[in-house]
């Protein structure tokens, strides 16, 4: 049995899989399974926490811990390889005792959202961070470096989860082992040595992340959009209203992030009228964009696809008659829990009515750009 090729390891790490990464024997000869913290899922934490020490640590930068208000565990570290570990922490929103796997898998995950506020962090709480080195592997040859480098080289957003590989008596996992056990799951095994050379060959990360943008919005850059002067509807369904709530107050906070201080919320009572509504507003004029929100949920009767069908349809009419930018925010989820993992429900990080707050305002001004190009 031998080491995969790193490639292939950084292939599984970036589609979410699980890497065991090995330190050199004069270190600590340690091995750890490593995984994209924004990946976590119940069922990959379930599987590290049994087949590992149980504690998880969640790498990152200093400022990403320090944004969600958490400090170092100690003043004067003693640790022999002097490992940077900050206070315990669990992302309350939603948890229970923040030590099962979905739990644990929430925080990991909430730590990926700098939109996520400080006070939603408890400490001490269940999952331990340990701050990586900006140089990563090739300033410190550690776990903590190498799942933080894997994040970058994969262009993820920067936080992983580790733990130490353990057998079923507590001893540690070793080299050989760890490569059995590797083959057995499927996961590439790779040393900490590899990625070191990987990393020389490698001149710039893809994607680097900007420290300025908020992670949960896709691709767009939240600070650098200026919408001061903007006037903005958002069209809401009571319909699963907690789901919708939600995702309102998120595009609100978004949209105020950008300077737009003329937001009105009127509300319908189903998805199925949100079209008819936005077009009373659209008809105004007044308005410089518009965002639908609507929570549809598949029940047992056809009502789903018609209404998502007919929806859709009529929120994209509205946005070619009217020329405003009209975002679609209506979630089509199969289940309760799809709605409120996007919603920022449940102890999930992510809410969509960020990305559509932002997804408006760059849409304005876009109409605003070209319409003063039009005119010159
Ligand atoms: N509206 C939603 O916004 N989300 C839903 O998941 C939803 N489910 C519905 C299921 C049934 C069986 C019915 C009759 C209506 C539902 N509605 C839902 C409301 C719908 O959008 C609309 O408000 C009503 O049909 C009245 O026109």
């Amino acid at each position: 049995m031998s080491w995969a090729r790193i490639e292939d390891a950084i292939q599984a790490f970036k589609g979410g899989g699980l890497v065991i990464v090995v330190d050199s024997v004069d270190r600590k000869d340690e091995c750890d399974l490593v995984f994209a913290a924004d990946h976590a899922t119940t069922e990959r934490m379930a599987f590290v926490i049994r087949h590992s020490t149980g504690i998880i640590y969640v790498v990152a930068e200093k400022d990403r811990f320090e944004h969600f208000g958490l400090h170092p565990a100690t003043q004067s570290n003693t640790d022999r390889f002097l490992n940077k570990a900050y206070i315990s922490t669990t992302f309350l929103p939603g948890s229970s005792t923040g030590l099962s796997a979905a739990d644990r898998a929430a925080t990991a995950r909430a730590l990926c959202n700098r939109s996520n506020k400080a006070d939603a962090f408890s400490k001490p709480g269940h999952m331990f961070p340990v701050v990586a080195d900006p140089g990563g592997v090739l300033t410190r040859p550690g776990h903590t470096e190498a799942a933080f480098d894997l994040c970058r080289v994969t262009g993820r957003t920067p936080v992983a989860c580790i733990s130490e590989l353990t057998h079923d008596d507590g001893t540690m996992v070793r080299r050989e082992d760890a490569l059995a056990f590797g083959q057995r799951h499927s996961i590439p095994a790779i040393t900490v040595d590899q990625l070191i050379e990987y990393r020389r060959t490698q001149v710039e990360f893809p994607n680097a992340p900007n420290p300025d943008s908020v992670p949960s919005i896709r691709g767009l850059d939240l600070p650098t959009l200026d919408g001061t002067g903007l006037k903005i509807a958002i069209v809401s369904a009571r319909w699963n209203s907690v789901v919708c709530e939600s995702l309102v107050k998120a595009a609100k906070e978004a949209m105020e992030a950008c300077n737009v201080k003329d937001i009105i919320v009127e509300y319908v009572a189903g998805s199925y009228e949100i079209p008819s509504a936005a077009q009373v507003l659209l008809e105004t004029g007044r308005f410089d964009g518009l965002i639908c929100i609507g929570c549809l949920i598949k029940g047992e009767s056809m009502h789903f696809e018609y209404i998502n069908e007919g929806v859709t349809q009529g929120v994209m009419r509205l946005n070619l008659d009217y020329k405003v930018p009209v975002v679609y925010g209506i979630l089509s989820c199969l289940n309760e829990d799809q709605a409120l993992a996007r919603s920022g429900l449940a102890g999930s990080g992510h809410n969509s009515g960020t990305e559509w707050g932002v997804t408006c305002v760059e849409s304005c001004l876009l109409k605003k750009r070209y319409r003063r190009v039009a005119r010159l």
